[in-house]
């Protein structure tokens, strides 16, 4: 395979530093015109993000599903579903990417199948003790019928955990565990077999040459012996526990690291592989237990992702992530936007946001664009300047807004079924995005067609109108991103230099780059030298940097 990935250097290995950027398939290019974006939209436009400058690509799901939770239900996992492509398409993709240089990470869903999964199929018509039903969690209900599910847990998305079964003989019998969607049965992972299966997964997608893994759920896969009820003193329903002394019954057990182990051992026995954990799990000394060194490679910060845009949170929380990561000799990484979450630049202009994963409905008050925008800005502008890797979703180089009025009709998040409309979900940041002002859908699909209606106020943010445009998001972003890399950002240090400005900013050096955050207030006062990259539009030397500005200068 023709490649140019740079050599890797140990301690230098690519992903401690590495820009990965989130494409979420359904929404980013539509090949074949029929409103869903697909695998050769993404390779048509691979030249949008070489330009852009990123390492590699993590891709949403694009394996074989029904699509009941946007393919984080997955129904084969050795295939590429047929509305995305082929594996055909996929290598044409991987190898296509890698000829720029940028790589391609597979989003793996080990916590949970679809429900037409060949093997929860298997389950269903099988009797309950068999081996069938051993790969899932299936217990006889409560109360004299077993009429009431086996613990008290919640789903994620709303409603019980528990889906009660018709047995093989028509009767009622009995339920399984899911801690999504119904249509997304949970494994149990005490089970050899489904352990042997997932090594196998790994391995099949390791050598058609993918970069690694986003794996999903990753502090979910264990759950309590006995499946023990969650009562006040062990958690919110579906956060982390209060008191640490009586655990989870299922977020982030001690039981999960084994199984990070086997994993690590399989990837290492391949050159340059890397995996990424979405573990959910808070603090960070706790959540950096993930990525010690025979664990994951890296895990996402969201702890910095829920941080507000205010001073004394941002400066704790990255220090706290620099010492925390780096205590386990592992990157600190970066981000503020994902599938599931309000995009930053709408996030960032309120003062009290919705709960993950609730979304923003029309009946929720409206966002602040023009604030939301221009704390967003100054939000990426601030950690693309930070040592480790950083995370970017699809759009938020546009500076794109979430869809904040977007009709319950059209709405596919299973959040909004399963809470009758009461928590909208995460559709919101899902929208595809645009990539020409005057062509039909934005350029997104040839047809004009769009799974989720795109808002006009699209238009202003299409990447054809801001591309070579001075002082567009996604300039700011390309010029961040190229001096990140030629001044190797990624590898250094962090050291803060807070004295040499006003109180209402956060200054921090990393090598030979001083940057620069005024919070709040009239103005501050920038330390000389070289304007690098800034957010404010016409910054020059010895002007006063306002209030949710950044500034990039040489020293
Ligand atoms: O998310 C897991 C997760 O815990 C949350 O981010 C969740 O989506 C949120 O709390 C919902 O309110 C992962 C995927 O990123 C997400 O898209 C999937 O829906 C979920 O797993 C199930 O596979
Ligand atoms: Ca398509």
């Amino acid at each position: 395979m023709q490649t140019s990935f740079p050599e890797n250097k140990a301690g230098h290995e690519w992903w401690r530093s590495a820009v990965i950027y989130q494409i979420y398939p359904r929404s980013f290019a539509d090949g074949n015109g029929d409103g869903i974006g697909d695998i050769p939209g993404i390779t048509s436009r691979l030249d949008s993000l070489a330009e852009l400058g990123i390492d590699a690509i993590w891709s949403s799901p694009l394996t074989k599903s029904p699509q009941k939770d946007a393919g984080y239900d997955v129904s084969d996992y050795r295939d590429i579903d047929p509305l995305f492509g082929t594996l055909e398409d996929f290598d044409d993709l991987v190898a296509k990417a890698a000829a720029k240089g940028i790589r391609i990470i597979m989003d793996l869903v080990p916590n949970h199948s679809s429900s037409m999964h060949p093997w929860f199929l298997e389950a269903l018509a099988s009797e309950p003790g068999s081996k069938e039903r051993a790969r899932y969690m299936f217990r006889d209900g409560k109360g004299e019928n077993g009429e009431v599910p086996p613990n008290n847990w919640e789903s994620v998305f709303g409603g019980a955990a528990w889906t009660r079964v018709t047995e093989p003989n028509g009767e009622l019998g009995q339920w399984y565990l899911h801690i999504f969607d119904s249509s997304q049965p949970d494994f149990d992972w005490t089970n050899p077999e489904v352990r042997a299966e997932f090594e196998s997964v790994l391995r099949f997608w390791l050598d058609r040459g993918v970069a690694g893994f986003r794996i999903d759920v990753a502090h979910g896969l264990i759950k309590a012996d006995g499946l023990p009820d969650i009562d006040d003193n062990n958690s919110t329903m579906s956060g982390q526990p209060k008191d640490r002394a009586k655990p989870h019954p299922f977020w982030g057990l001690e039981g999960v690291h084994e199984i990070n182990r086997e994993w690590r051992k399989v990837l290492d026995e391949y050159q340059d592989r890397a995996m990424c954990a979405e573990a959910w799990v808070m603090p960070l000394s706790r959540m950096a237990t993930w990525v010690r060194k025979d664990e994951y490679h890296q895990t996402f910060n969201f702890a910095y992702l829920e941080t507000p845009w205010k001073k004394d949170s941002q400066f704790k929380v990255i220090n706290e992530s620099i010492k925390e990561f780096s205590a386990v000799g592992a990157p600190a990484t970066w981000v503020l936007s994902n599938h599931d979450v309000i995009r930053h630049s709408t996030r960032l202009s309120y003062d009290k946001v919705p709960k993950q994963g609730d979304g923003i409905g029309p009946d929720y008050e409206q966002p602040n664009e023009e604030l939301g925008l221009r704390r967003g800005r100054a939000a990426s502008a601030f950690m693309l300047g930070l040592p480790g890797g950083a995370y970017i979703y699809q759009g938020e180089e546009l500076g794109l807004p979430e869809h904040t009025t977007l009709d319950g009709k059209f709405r596919e998040d299973p959040t909004y079924f399963r809470t009758n409309g009461e928590r909208v979900g995460r559709d919101g940041c899902r929208v595809p995005i645009p990539w020409e002002a005057n062509s039909p859908g934005y350029g997104f699909s040839t047809e004009g067609k769009s799974w989720l209606p795109q808002p006009e106020n699209f238009k202003a943010y299409a990447r054809d109108v801001q591309t070579d445009n001075p002082g567009t998001t996604l300039e700011l972003y390309k010029s961040l991103l190229q001096i990140r890399k030629s001044h190797e950002l990624g590898h250094g240090d962090l050291v803060w230099k807070n004295e040499l400005i006003a109180e209402t900013g956060l200054c921090y050096q990393n090598g030979d780059v001083m940057v620069v955050a005024n919070f709040e207030g009239a103005g501050l006062e920038v330390p000389a030298g070289e304007i690098l990259a800034t957010t404010q539009v016409g910054l020059t030397e010895g002007d006063q940097l306002e209030a949710d500005q950044v500034v990039w200068i040489k020293i």
